[in-house]
C-alpha cells in the first residue's frame, strides 16, 4: 500500500486482495479508482487500476460467453479417454444403465434410482478385464428425438461420436431401435462398415473407376452422379459389392462414424453373464493383452500391455522402450505359439494374453 493515500482507499484495497470472485474483485477497483488521491503524484496509481478494472471486466465477459456457450453447445460434455479404450453405456430412459455399469465395474458409482433421468452427466469408471482397465461411461438417457437435440441430446450423441465403442442397454429389440434410430440420424452408425467404394479428387481430367464389375448398377450412373456431387475428376477404387447410389454417398459422406457395439438387457445379468458381458465389451475394442516378462524372470503375470489387434514383437519391443526396438535380437512367446518359450522373430504377431520375453 502507498503511504500517502486515505483510509477509504486502504479499505477498497484489502477488500481487493480479500475478493475471491472476479466480480468481487471488480467492485473493490471500482471502489480505488474513486479513493485514489486526486493530486498528480497518484496519476500512475490511477492509470494502473484503470488497466486492471479494463482486463477484469473483459476476463469476466469472457466467462459469462463460456457458460453461456456451455448451455447450448455440442461439445460441453467431454470425458477424458483412459485405459485400454473408452466405451459407452447407451439407452432409453430407466432401463438399467447405472444398474449395468456398477456390476460389471464391482463398484456402486452410479446412482440406480427407480425413476427416469437420474443419470444428467456422463458416468465415468474404470472395468477391469484381465488386469487391464476399460473406461465405461454411463450416458444420459437417449430418447426419441434425441438426434434433434431433445434431452441433452446433441451432446449425448457427441459423446457417442467420439467413443471407441458402444453398449445399448435395452429390454427388448424395439426399445434398441429406437436409439439405433437416433444414432444413425446423427451419422453415427452401429455394427456397420463404410460401402467398399473410395473415391479421391484427381488432378487429371476424367473419372478412372478400378473395380466396375463389383458394381450392381450402370457404371454411367456412377459417373454422373459424382459428376453431379463435384468428382467430375476424380479416381474412384471398388473393392466389393455396391448395390445402390446410396451406398455411394454413404461412403462419400464424411460425417458418417462408424462404430461397434453390443446389446445388453439389464435384467437378464447375473454374475455369470456379466464375465461374458466384460469379454464381449473387451472384444469391441480390437486390442490385445499382452505380458511380458523379462529373460530368466517366473512366468508370474503382471499389469497387461495393450495394443491394437495385428501388433508383433516389434511393435511391443518399440511401446516398452524407444532403444528395445533397434536392439532386438528375438523374442520368447507362451501362448500361441505351437511350442511353450519359442523363439519367434520381430514380424511374429502376438495374440491375446501371450506372454512375451523380449531379447536385446
Ligand atoms: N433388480 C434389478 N433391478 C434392475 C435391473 N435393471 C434395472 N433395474 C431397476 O431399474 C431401475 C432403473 O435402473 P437405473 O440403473 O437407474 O436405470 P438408468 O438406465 O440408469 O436410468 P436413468 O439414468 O435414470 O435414465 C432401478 O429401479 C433398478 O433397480 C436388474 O437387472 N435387476
Ligand atoms: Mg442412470
Amino acid at each position: 500500500m502507498a503511504t500517502n493515500v486515505s483510509i477509504e482507499y486502504a479499505n477498497a484495497e484489502k477488500k481487493y486482495h480479500d475478493a475471491k470472485t472476479p466480480e468481487d474483485k471488480l467492485t473493490a477497483l471500482l471502489e480505488m479508482r474513486s479513493t485514489v488521491p486526486s493530486h498528480k503524484g497518484c496519476e500512475a496509481m490511477r492509470r494502473e487500476i484503470s488497466k486492471k478494472i479494463a482486463e477484469l471486466k473483459s476476463t469476466i465477459e469472457r466467462q459469462k460467453n463460456a457458460v453461456a456457450k456451455k448451455g447450448s453447445s455440442s461439445a460441453s460434455m467431454y470425458v477424458k479417454k483412459e485405459g485400454v479404450g473408452q466405451v459407452v453405456l447407451i439407452g432409453g430412459p430407466n432401463v438399467g444403465k447405472s444398474f449395468i455399469l456398477n456390476k460389471l465395474v464391482g463398484k456402486d458409482i452410479a446412482q440406480v434410482t427407480p425413476y427416469p433421468f437420474a443419470t444428467t452427466e456422463p458416468v465415468p469408471a474404470m472395468m477391469d478385464y484381465d488386469g487391464a482397465s476399460v473406461q465405461l461411461v454411463e450416458l444420459p438417457a437417449i430418447i426419441e428425438g434425441s438426434s434433434e437435440g431433445k434431452a441433452q441430446g446433441k451432446e449425448i450423441i457427441g459423446m457417442v461420436r467420439n467413443a471407441d465403442a458402444v453398449v445399448i442397454v435395452a429390454s427388448s429389440k424395439e426399445e434398441g431401435k429406437v436409439i439405433v434410430d437416433e444414432l444413425a440420424k446423427s451419422n453415427v452408425y452401429l455394427n456397420k462398415t463404410k460401402p467398399p467404394i473410395d473415391v479421391k479428387s484427381s488432378s487429371f481430367p476424367g473419372i478412372q473407376i478400378s473395380g466396375k464389375e463389383y458394381l450392381k448398377f450402370g457404371v454411367e450412373q456412377l459417373e454422373q452422379y459424382l459428376k453431379n456431387t463435384g468428382y467430375s475428376n476424380s479416381n474412384v477404387i471398388i473393392t466389393g459389392t455396391i448395390n445402390s447410389l446410396s451406398e455411394v454417398a454413404q461412403a462419400l459422406n464424411e460425417r458418417i462414424v462408424y462404430k461397434k457395439a453390443i446389446a445388453i438387457n439389464s435384467w437378464e445379468y447375473s454374475e455369470h453373464k456379466a464375465v461374458d458381458w466384460k469379454c464381449q465389451i473387451f472384444l469391441l475394442l480390437d486390442a490385445i493383452l499382452v505380458y511380458t516378462k523379462k529373460p530368466n524372470q517366473t512366468l508370474e503375470q503382471t499389469e497387461p500391455l495393450s495394443l491394437p489387434k495385428g501388433s508383433t514383437v516389434f511393435d511391443v519391443a518399440k511401446h516398452l522402450h524407444k532403444d528395445f526396438a533397434s536392439k532386438l535380437k528375438f523374442a520368447r512367446v507362451w501362448g500361441s505359439t505351437k511350442f511353450d518359450g519359442q523363439r519367434v522373430g520381430p514380424e511374429y504377431e502376438l495374440k491375446n494374453k501371450d506372454i512375451i520375453e523380449i531379447n536385446i
